[in-house]
């Protein structure tokens, strides 16, 4: 459809305003929130990543992808949030950026399908230290999701699962990790209790950690 190509491009761009525009045309015309999701922001910004590795596109142009992403979100976010919507009241969901990383997109777009399906969620942010999600695990948690960007930093993971078996709260909380670099291999070598590659998938894989069928 043109006008999601029309989206990512102007994503890729960084031009905040027009992806807006952009979008709610887009769910003016009637196209499904989850298509000018993936079919727009997020293939605009593949196109990001791509370029941003192949040394096309430098920081300063990603932060402003980045930003027009974030436009993008905030009008999708209440849509997603009602077509996603369950009833799973009751379990809290504790979600962060791992120390070192600041990367949050993706982390946000896991909390907004958590709590569209009615999960109770508390963002911590990024660069979160391990002693942050231990204390937030601590205020009654039954899951912590942990996502990390960087080949670097999702070395974190497995020092921030080592935390918690210290802390006595292994076995107690369900560790869910996610993110680009990480794959289900890592997640059973550090020994997260699940792993999921997307956001819908975070939401079927907290569902499974806590045997909501
Ligand atoms: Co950065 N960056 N970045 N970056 N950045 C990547 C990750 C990179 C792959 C780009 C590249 O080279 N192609 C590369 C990492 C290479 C590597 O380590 N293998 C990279 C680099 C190198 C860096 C810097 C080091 C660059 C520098 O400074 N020289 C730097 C690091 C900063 C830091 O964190 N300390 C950096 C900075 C930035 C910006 C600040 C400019 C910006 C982030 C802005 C922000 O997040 N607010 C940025 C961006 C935008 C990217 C790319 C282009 C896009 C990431 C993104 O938002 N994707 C990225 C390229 C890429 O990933 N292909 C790149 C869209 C998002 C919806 O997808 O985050 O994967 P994603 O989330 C998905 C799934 O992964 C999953 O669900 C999400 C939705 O489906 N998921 C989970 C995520 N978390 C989950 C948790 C779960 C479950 C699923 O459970 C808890």
């Amino acid at each position: 459809m043109e006008i999601l190509n029309e989206i990512a491009e102007s994503l890729r761009f960084g031009e905040a305003a027009a992806v807006a525009e952009l979008v709610q045309e887009a769910l003016d015309d009637g196209i499904d929130v989850d298509e000018v999701l993936h079919g727009g922001l997020i293939a605009g910004m593949t196109t990001v990543g791509i370029l941003f590795r192949d040394d096309v596109m430098f920081l300063p142009e990603v932060m402003l992808s980045a930003k027009a992403m974030d436009a993008g979100m905030k009008l999708l976010e209440p849509l997603l949030l009602v077509k996603h919507s369950g009833k799973e009241k009751g379990a809290k969901v504790v979600l962060g950026t791992v120390a070192g990383d600041v990367h949050n997109i993706g982390k946000n777009l896991v909390g907004i399908m958590l709590k569209g399906a009615g999960f109770e969620v508390e963002d911590l942010g990024v660069n979160v230290s391990a002693e942050k999600f231990i204390e937030a695990a601590e205020r009654g948690a039954q899951v912590v999701g942990m996502s990390a960007l960087l080949t670097t930093t999702m070395m974190v993971m497995k020092t921030n699962i080592d935390a918690f078996e210290s802390a006595g709260l292994k076995g107690k909380v369900k560790i869910m990790v996610g993110g680009a670099v990480v794959t289900q291999e890592y997640a059973n070598e550090i020994g997260a209790d699940g792993y999921a590659p997307d956001a819908g998938s975070a939401v079927d894989k907290v569902k499974e950690l806590l045997g909501i069928t």
